[in-house]
């Protein structure tokens, strides 16, 4: 039995850390943590498995601090439970290149799991990370003699996550699916930071999430004793997600800041930390941390190394006993797939005629056969996406062995859960939708570009040569816009050998980081590669398509207008001008090479024409400026998708006028 006084000192030892950690960094949020501090100590002390020297276990239970701005709530968890994570680090709150930065970050700090501070994007990514656990569990649990999955994903959100849109997205699939896996404690202080939540949100969120399906529970968030049984019971409820509503004091303990929003964004202050510590009878230095309390929280950490070391030897037991449940797990848990999977693609894709969305179902199956770890769905339109992987049924409530997942319509979510399929560790995810409604995903894909995780994004639809669905559906500025986002791969292939090394890339080249995948509803104009093409050469990013001794000129296209860029070289050839076609399936992938090589593919000494169908100037970027970018910047037309091309002059022939009327100044 933990003695009550325990968790009281315990539960200080947070308050006093969050107020010390601030009041260094002059700069942060004490409010949370001060009013979460119950429930953070009785989730680390007494309910979460985890090995501190291991954060990657495959077995631990994880947890998203999904206010992000508590950080320092995580920060202080994360030391006092023996992560690598000191007392120094946590002194350094906020400060350039420390492990404890203003909001939580994926792969700074060891135990942080995911990256929050986006309001909503931790709850989505929990989902998704619920979902992984459920998907692994019917994989691997009761197929070698012992189960090997057994953890659960803890997370507390605020306010401000509960008012997002992407929660309500993610909290609908959640109870539709029945993710039992999920315990979320909601920080109900009533308190962002406009004020009270009575200014902007008066709904029922007890109802609203009944309605999604979830097992809720209401507790007083400073009963630590309740809080546990609360948590107990939402463990134990394995069909339903489960929201623990815990009517919280932001600032406790602060006499002047405790339910006020002043508590929520600026530091205590010298005065009013003295203030603080003296109600909460705190009379230790700054930073100073009680024995008891350390004891506390460390034994939790030794409990989960003992729960480790018996995990490994009953894994060890399992693996040596049973080959097949060996080669699943490794092939989940290391993301792996055969050396010849280019190969295996290409065969499957070349001289592939159609357009290249069909394209990048046939990579995207021929893939799956070969890599367990590949799993996805699409936003409601996996027939149009082609984003379906054969012979493999959707998840559903009940059962998830399934590869395919039916996000319904919620882009938001979606791009947030893959973010946590992706965290998770045993998958390889991608999600799908068409490119316009990558608005509908960017905050989620900018976070795993920022995280570095291997999430994909298939976009189908890819220009207004989608047609007679109109300027709503037609993207213009949408494969600029992702190529802006640092870390993020974008692919546009324009025929089958493209589309498959540019999906092998994807799921298993290169550092990890998220890809996005452009395809073309329409069909393309077919062409040949050169003689000593090499598919690797894809991906360069960029490399010379078709050559003409002589060129004076290089068109640069990408997707479905290299093949007609291709036809524009021999028109433009009819007229004297001799150009070279340049296919870039990957501005990032280009820019990535050396000096030497993107030189060679563009000299300076030839003219630049780009032909892509989106928004123009930022192909300077590419070409340096100077040339001649062929494109669309306005927003398209519903008409079908020859009319448009006419419409536009990127024919062939409407390019080639476009290029000798160019050249003649
Ligand atoms: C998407 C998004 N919008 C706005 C913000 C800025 N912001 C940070 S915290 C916050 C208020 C959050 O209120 P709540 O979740 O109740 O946290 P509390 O003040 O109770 O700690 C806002 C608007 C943000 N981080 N993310
Ligand atoms: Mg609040």
């Amino acid at each position: 039995m933990i003695d009550q006084s325990l968790r009281t000192l315990a539960a200080n030892t947070i308050r006093a850390l969050a107020i010390d950690g601030v009041n260094r960094a002059n700069s942060g949020h004490p409010g949370a943590p001060m009013g979460l501090a119950d429930i953070a100590t009785v989730l680390f002390g007494e309910i979460m498995r985890f090995d501190p020297d291991d954060p990657r276990w495959p077995d631990r239970d994880r947890f998203v601090l999904s206010n992000g701005h508590g950080s320092m709530l995580l920060y202080s968890m994360l030391h006092l439970s023996g992560y690598a994570l000191s007392l120094d680090d946590l002194k350094k709150f906020r400060q350039l290149h420390s492990k404890t930065p203003g909001h939580p970050e994926y792969g700074m700090t060891p135990g942080v799991e995911t990256t929050t501070g986006p309001l909503g994007q931790g709850f989505a990514n929990a989902v998704g990370m619920a979902l992984g656990a459920r998907m692994a569990k019917a994989r691997f649990n009761g197929k070698a003699g012992f189960d090997p999955l057994t953890h659960n994903v803890y997370g507390i959100l605020g306010d401000g996550c509960i008012m997002e849109g992407i929660s309500s997205e993610a909290a609908s699939l959640a109870g539709h699916l029945g993710l039992g896996e999920l315990v979320f404690l909601y920080d109900d202080n009533e308190i962002t930071i406009d004020g009270k939540t009575s200014i902007a949100m008066s709904e029922d969120v007890e109802k609203r999430f009944q309605a999604y399906g979830w097992h809720t529970l209401n507790v007083d968030g400073h009963d630590q004793l309740a809080v546990k049984q609360a948590i107990e019971a939402g463990r134990d409820e394995r069909d339903k997600p489960t929201l623990i509503l815990a009517k919280t004091h932001i600032g406790f303990g602060s006499p002047n800041r405790q339910d006020s929003s002043k508590a929520h964004g600026e530091p205590l202050g010298d005065k009013e930390a003295q203030l603080s510590k003296e109600k909460l009878g705190w009379t230790l230095a700054p930073f100073e941390i009680p024995n008891e309390a350390r004891a506390f929280f460390a034994a939790a950490g030794d409990r989960g190394r003992a729960a480790h070391a018996e995990w490994t030897q009953k894994m060890d037991a399992a693996k040596a006993s049973n080959a097949e449940f060996a080669a699943s797990w490794e092939a989940h848990w290391n993301l792996a797939a055969p050396a010849d999977l280019d190969r295996v693609v290409l065969d499957k894709l070349k001289g592939a005629k159609g357009a290249t969305r069909a394209m990048s179902g046939t990579a995207l199956s021929a893939i799956a056969s070969k890599m367990p770890a590949l799993i996805g769905g699409s936003a409601d339109l996996a027939g149009s996406n082609k984003s379906e992987i054969k012979d493999s049924p959707h998840v559903a409530k009940g059962s998830y062995a399934g590869r395919n997942i039916h996000y319904g319509v919620r882009e938001h979510a979606m791009a947030a859960m893959t973010n946590g399929l992706a965290l998770y560790g045993a998958f390889v995810p991608f999600g799908a939708t068409f490119l316009t409604f990558a608005d509908y995903m960017r905050p989620s894909i900018r976070l795993s570009a920022l995280m570095k995780i291997r999430a994909i994004q298939v976009f189908t639809h890819d220009s207004v040569y989608l047609g007679e669905d109109g300027p709503t559906h037609q993207p213009i500025e949408h494969a600029w816009a992702l190529r802006l986002i640092p870390n993020l791969t974008v692919w546009r292939p324009a025929d089958g050998v493209e589309t498959a090394m540019a999906w092998v890339y994807a799921t298993t080249q290169g550092e990890p980081g998220p890809h996005a995948m452009l395809f073309s509803r329409q069909n393309i104009d077919p062409f040949t590669h050169r003689e000593d093409f090499d598919p690797s050469d894809v991906w360069r990013g960029g490399y010379v398509l078709v050559d003409r001794p002589g060129a004076k000129i290089a068109i640069v296209a990408t997707g479905s207008e290299v093949g007609t860029a291709v036809l524009a070289a021999i028109e433009l050839e009819k007229r004297g001008v001799l150009a070279r076609v340049v296919s870039m399936p990957s501005v990032e992938r280009f820019k990535a090479q050396d000096r030497a090589y993107r030189e060679n593919v563009l000299p300076a000494s030839m003219k630049k024409v780009t032909v892509e169908l989106g928004r123009t100037d930022p192909w300077a970027m590419v070409t340096g400026g100077g040339g001649l970018h062929l494109g669309i910047d306005t927003f398209g037309d519903s008409a079908p998708y020859e009319v448009l091309q006419e419409h536009l002059r990127l024919t062939p022939s409407g390019i080639a006028d476009s290029v000798v009327g160019w050249l003649a100044g």
